[in-house]
């Protein structure tokens, strides 16, 4: 096993930190994964890419602009997310219980008793050359289901991400909107043919990360992410992360399996 730990003051958010998370809805922190630990995530997304280790979000399920018609389709096979991070190897275990990672997640969620929930995110996100989709504007608070939208993203970059391999761009200070149901179409995503929705768009700022970054950023923050279109895999890792006493609504997809307690 790769030791992650770091000391305790290197784990903390300075005052400054937490009040551009609190203003803009996200932050990003460097050189917080140790060179030899990515190349192990990268060793094992090679590994569960061929053959391909399931479960398994391919590009054609997503329906994207740009992602294959369907699984016959050409490109049909290209794997967008493999599923379940948590579960398949210790190197994404150990991360997501880092007191590296899980310190700085208690400071932006404000409570020391934290979930990860194996609901939403817990995956590897693998976006290919050739056949990657775009991802439209949205919020992902709007796709799941608590008692309070307090959940906070932790987005690593396994590789580096740049606006060639299709990375993020986030609207800044977006988590605090509130938006009438017509500025969003029918999947929820943010429209772009509407006036109304042009200066909020002309915010968008691109979150270029170098290995080992992490982008941290708050479940109701628009975001999206362009295709990619380098000759290399974008591999990313996210988990989501909430408050123990912020709970699923019962019987939602939020809540089909139990989360895992990390006590900070
Ligand atoms: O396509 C991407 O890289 C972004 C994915 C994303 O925003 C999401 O899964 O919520």
């Amino acid at each position: 096993m790769i030791d992650q730990s770091p000391t305790t003051q290197d784990s903390l958010l300075s005052d400054v930190e937490l009040a551009r998370f609190e203003r803009d809805g996200y932050i990003i922190v460097n050189k917080m994964v140790a060179v030899e630990v990515l190349a192990a995530m990268s060793a094992y997304v090679d590994e569960a890419l061929s053959p391909l280790m399931a479960p398994v979000e391919f590009e054609a399920d997503v329906q994207y602009p740009g992602a294959p018609a369907d699984r016959d389709a050409p490109g049909g096979s290209t794997p967008r997310r493999l599923f379940n991070a948590y579960t398949r190897d210790c190197v994404f275990r150990d991360w997501a219980r880092s007191s590296e990672l899980t310190q700085r997640i208690a400071q932006l969620i404000g409570s020391k008793h934290l979930v990860l929930s194996q609901n939403h995110h817990n995956c590897i996100m693998t976006k290919h050359p050739g056949y990657s989709s775009a991802t439209l504007w949205h919020q992902d608070i709007r796709y799941w289901s608590f008692d309070r939208p307090q959940l906070v993203n932790a987005w690593l970059a396994i590789g580096e991400e740049s606006m060639v391999n299709g990375c993020m761009s986030v609207l800044p200070g977006s988590h605090k909107l509130t938006l009438d149901r017509g500025r969003l179409d029918s999947a929820l995503f943010l429209r772009t043919d509407l006036e109304e929705n042009r200066a909020l768009l002309a915010t968008e700022i691109p979150v270029l990360l170098y290995p080992g970054e992490v982008l941290f950023f708050d479940c109701q923050l628009f975001h999206a992410a362009g295709r990619n279109g380098s000759d290399q895999i974008k591999k990313s890792l996210v988990f989501t992360y909430h408050a123990a006493d912020n709970q699923p609504i019962p019987e939602t997809r939020s809540d089909a399996t139990p989360g895992i307690s990390i006590d900070v």
